[in-house]
């Protein structure tokens, strides 16, 4: 964009009356891709309006039926194994086999009544953040409501006046951080204006996760798995719109850490917090967005640069899978603690220097109470001269990755510091075959290699690649049996 003109113009949709657009940046017609209500649930209200669902990447959507007026829903708080990444599967909890749970979409001035069941082996509770409720349904445990027992069921029901981009999550914290959120759209009354014509939602969740174990480490303050609806990259599933449209997308956090959300190729502008929608009059360019703890983020643009465009949280330990002082050549010893104490692991010291033989590399990397410093791992020292000669290195060699060679100098063994990235991502970790995926069609070979934690890709695509990708997704939605695991719930979104 070469102005603040075309700015406003792209980014805004402010298109009328200045000077013309090309019809590719011009604001998104009222028709859009919008679906009819009578396609997302039963078509009792506001067939007028068009409502424009809200994808969810990797993460289902909540079917629901209606009681008269009132929407009902089920949520069952249960423990479920997600595959965060090829081959990696971790025991969760979540909601209706899904961690984060299924999305939930209503529209303001909905009757809502959701009956959650705990499947769980302890007490829950089922907080609706930021809902304005009344207190006897707002799920905090103790004060507003007894805990859920294990076995339990509570019906909340509420009229909800609000829109925007919340969440529902378990309030018991250490639920939290097993995996215990999910999306809870509310769409308004008056579609917001200017209207998009691609609609996502992004839950950021991060975990603790040694190799060869299953189960987060809570109480952890350091992640190693960091994954958007539930996937780490290159597991995520891109998210493919059409060259000019207006795009929006939901970022919701929760966890121990905040994350910069960052988009190429594009300036946006933020629409929305965890309250609702924000003026126009608030919305500058940016293109990288703090999503707090606790906080939902709406960001828009319209797609006006085609390609492929990562969409990432910036943080740089948050754009890696499964860091841990266990994998890879971190160090040239032959042996280190696999892992610290709390202190240690968060990089605070008692005794010793950083880089004493005790601490060393560990050092801020530990991954807290569960792992042990007694059990030292040997990663085979890299022989000076040739780096790659060494092909015994623990955890190169997995089924289905593309065996290429990093790139590295003939000298790299001499310079301080290295490797930093030689062995963390590139070529010898793709694994492009293993997330094949219609929304991955006609990415560049390799890719899968430098896609890692809280990764995806905003995909721009010219007409014809767009609707290749719509027809292989609709060919593989044909093969899949409709799964209808709830009893009289007659539709689900699309
Ligand atoms: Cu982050």
């Amino acid at each position: 964009m070469k102005n603040r003109r075309d700015f406003l113009r792209n980014t805004l949709g402010l298109g009328a009356g200045l000077a013309a657009a090309p019809r590719l940046f011009a604001a998104p017609q009222e028709s859009g891709a919008g679906m009819d209500m009578k396609h997302m649930g039963h078509a009792t209200e506001r067939t007028s309006s068009r409502i424009l669902p809200v994808e969810t990447p990797d993460v289902p959507q909540l079917p629901w039926r209606m009681d008269g007026s009132v929407k009902e829903f089920n949520l069952i708080a249960e423990p479920v194994k997600q595959e965060i990444f090829p081959g990696r599967i971790v025991d969760l909890w979540g909601y209706n086999g899904s961690a984060p749970g299924p999305t939930i979409q209503v529209n303001q001035g909905d009757r809502v009544r959701i009956i959650v069941d705990n499947h769980l082996p302890e007490a829950t509770s089922m907080h609706w953040h930021g809902f304005e409720i009344s207190n006897e349904m707002d799920g905090a445990p103790g004060s507003s409501q007894d805990p859920i027992p294990p076995g339990g069921r509570f019906v909340y029901e509420f009229t909800l006046h609000q829109e925007g981009t919340y969440f529902y999550h378990s309030h018991m914290a250490m639920q939290e951080m097993v995996g215990m959120i999910g999306a809870f759209i509310m769409h308004p009354k008056e579609p917001y204006r200017p209207r998009v014509d691609k609609d996502f939602a992004i839950i950021m969740q991060e975990y603790a996760i040694l190799p060869n174990i299953k189960v987060p480490n809570s109480m952890n303050m350091e992640f190693n798995w960091l994954t958007f609806n539930g996937k780490a990259g290159p597991a995520t599933t891109p998210l493919i719109v059409r060259h000019g449209e207006r795009v929006r997308i939901r970022l919701i956090n929760l966890g121990m850490d905040h994350h910069p959300i960052h988009l190429h190729g594009h300036q946006f502008v933020v629409t929305g917090t965890e309250g609702g929608r924000q003026p126009a009059s608030t919305w500058g360019p940016g293109n990288t967005v703090l999503v707090g703890v606790a906080q939902s983020r709406d960001v828009e643009f319209v797609a006006s640069n085609p390609g492929d465009w990562m969409l990432h949280c910036h943080l740089p330990h948050h754009m890696m899978n499964q860091m841990s002082s266990m994998v890879g050549p971190m160090s040239r010893r032959n042996g280190m603690p696999a892992g610290n104490d709390m202190e240690r692991g968060m990089g605070m010291l008692r005794q010793g220097s950083a880089t004493s033989e005790e601490n060393g590399p560990s050092l801020g990397r530990g991954l807290g109470v569960g792992s042990t410093a007694e059990q030292t791992v040997a990663n085979s020292p890299l022989k000076a001269g040739d780096p790659m000669q060494n092909q015994d290195m623990p955890g190169m060699q997995h089924q289905g990755m593309q065996m290429g060679n990093p790139e590295v100098s003939k000298d790299a063994n001499s310079v301080p510091g290295f490797p930093q990235d030689a062995f963390m991502e590139g070529p010898m970790m793709a694994m492009d075959q293993m997330v094949d995926k219609p929304e991955n069609f006609g990415l560049r070979p390799g890719w899968s290699g430098f896609m890692a934690g809280m990764m995806t890709f905003v995909r721009v695509l010219p007409p014809d690649k767009y609707d290749q990708i719509m027809e292989l997704r609709k060919k593989q939605e044909g093969n899949k049996p409709m799964k209808m695991d709830m009893p009289g719930m007659e539709h689900k979104y699309e």
